[in-house]
């Protein structure tokens, strides 16, 4: 977990650096606008790698995760836990009010299997 928050610094850092929003695109593999978003999890590895899901504060965050083994996941920041059984998904929903960037994990292998970013209004 501390390796994943260390990356987190690292990517929030550069964009610091570079000062426009457009430099997230480069810290992750791959990333997804606002918007319902599905994760696929086959066995215990997050599909097409680790992803960026981006929503602005104020904003409903609805996020499916779909596994092919059974998971716990955590988002972190909003501490949501919730049990996904083998071949099965599970839906997240909330209000983004917390802005900064947090690690979706499966909690049991402490493995990322995405960012949560979260921008100011
Ligand atoms: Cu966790």
């Amino acid at each position: 977990m501390l390796s994943h928050l260390r990356n987190s610094v690292l990517c929030l850092g550069a964009v610091a650096l570079l000062g426009a929003s457009a430099a997230f695109s480069g810290c992750s593999s791959s990333t997804s606008t606002s918007g319902p978003v599905t994760l696929t999890v086959v066995n215990s590895q997050p599909q097409g790698g680790v992803k960026t899901i981006r929503y602005t504060q104020g904003q409903t965050a609805d996020i499916t995760v779909k596994s092919t083994t059974a998971e716990e996941i955590h988002i972190h920041g909003y501490d949501l836990h919730q049990g996904v059984p083998a071949n099965g998904t599970v839906h997240f929903r909330f209000t983004a009010n917390t802005q900064g960037t947090f690690i979706i994990e499966l909690e049991k292998d402490s493995r990322q299997i995405a960012f949560l970013q979260v921008f100011p209004k």
